[in-house]
């Protein structure tokens, strides 16, 4: 009779210390659900649910306020995951605003599909750089080439004289940038940005296509520019504190979801360009669809040469050894 009872009382441990361990992790991002950071965190959530008795809540952009807000609450732990545009992290983390040099970024697919697997700089330098802002960098993937939305052509830096042109709010290097190509830049964050362009507070934006599309930017505005100047590039990110206390079993857990949710993306990423512009071409056949000369991205690759000294500056030491690094990390991803 012991014996059956020892059983019980051990069975029923056994039970209530894995139920009591099954924890729900709060995960909140930039995006939609059905956007590129969205298709990251389902699959995060999907490896997560299915290899552990824990659960993960996604809350999309707005639910939990913008992108700048979401990065505070995960630095004070009241978000476990985040997922984060690197438009918005230059002011938190100076390092970061290296995504945003221009011409640094290759647009060729494949090339950033080596690139985000590969870099030495993302996955071994910018890793411990997160960590001493209070966070633990699981992932960054690419979203798409920078597409230049506007009300009327332009192919020189004169045709951008005193037109505003919306920035995302993180970046000081976005500023620079679209100053030395000639414009206004006004920084912004998404949330403003619709109602800015539906009342000409600003004459115009860069997304991915896949965003343009997916939000309507392409029924707001007239013409489509191809620059050839950036890739967006997103990230997903831990609080660090949270990431550290962890058992070992559920870091690995942690580390192997964001391996399955970064390789999926980044497969999706080869063809969000595509994608994106297909829909616009097929929804709006009349919206105009520029692609610069390389005569005409070399002048605007002049005008904002600068701009890398400038970021330089601003990141110190630890910046310039970053770049440094994106380069031959994609000089080895064109091979
Ligand atoms: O332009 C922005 O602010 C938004 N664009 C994208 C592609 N993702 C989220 C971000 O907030």
């Amino acid at each position: 009779m012991i014996g059956k009872s020892v059983k019980f009382f051990v069975l029923v441990a056994f039970f209530m210390t894995s139920y009591l361990h099954a924890a729900e992790w709060k995960y909140a991002m930039g995006e939609g659900i059905s956007d590129p950071q969205g298709i990251y965190a389902s699959k995060f959530k999907e490896y997560i649910e299915s290899n552990s008795n824990h659960t993960i809540k996604i809350y999309p952009v707005g639910t939990l306020g913008e992108e700048s807000d979401i990065m505070e609450q995960v630095q004070a732990g009241l978000l476990q995951f985040i997922g984060q545009s690197t438009g918005y992290m230059g002011g938190t983390i100076p390092e970061m605003d290296a995504f945003f040099v221009p011409y640094l970024m290759p647009t060729d697919p494949e090339q950033l599909d080596r690139f985000f697997k590969n870099s030495v700089a993302i996955n071994d330098m910018f890793p411990k750089i997160f960590n001493k802002h209070g966070l633990e960098l699981l992932a960054m993937f690419p979203e798409g080439e920078q597409a230049v939305t506007t009300m009327e052509v332009f192919r020189s830096p004169a045709d951008l004289k005193g037109k505003k042109m919306r920035v995302m709010p993180g970046s000081p290097l976005l500023v620079e940038t679209y100053k030395a190509f000639g414009a206004s830049p006004a920084p912004m964050s998404w949330g403003d940005l619709i109602g800015a362009l539906k009342t000409n507070m600003v004459d115009g934006q860069e997304n991915p296509t896949v965003w343009i599309e997916a939000y309507g930017l392409d029924e707001l505005t007239k013409v489509l520019t191809y620059m050839g100047h950036n890739h967006f590039t997103a990230t997903a990110v831990a609080n660090k504190r949270f990431y550290d206390k962890l058992s070992a079993s559920d870091k690995q857990l942690v580390r192997d979801a964001s391996a399955a949710a970064l390789n999926h993306i980044l497969q999706e990423a080869q063809n969000l360009d595509a994608l994106g512009l297909g829909r616009i071409v097929r929804k709006n056949p009349d919206y105009k669809i520029v692609t610069l000369t390389e005569e005409e991205r070399d002048v605007f690759r002049e005008r904002a040469s600068h701009v890398e000294k400038v970021f330089i500056k601003k990141a110190g030491k630890s910046g310039e050894a970053i770049i440094n690094q994106m380069k031959a990390d994609l000089k080895d991803a064109k091979k």
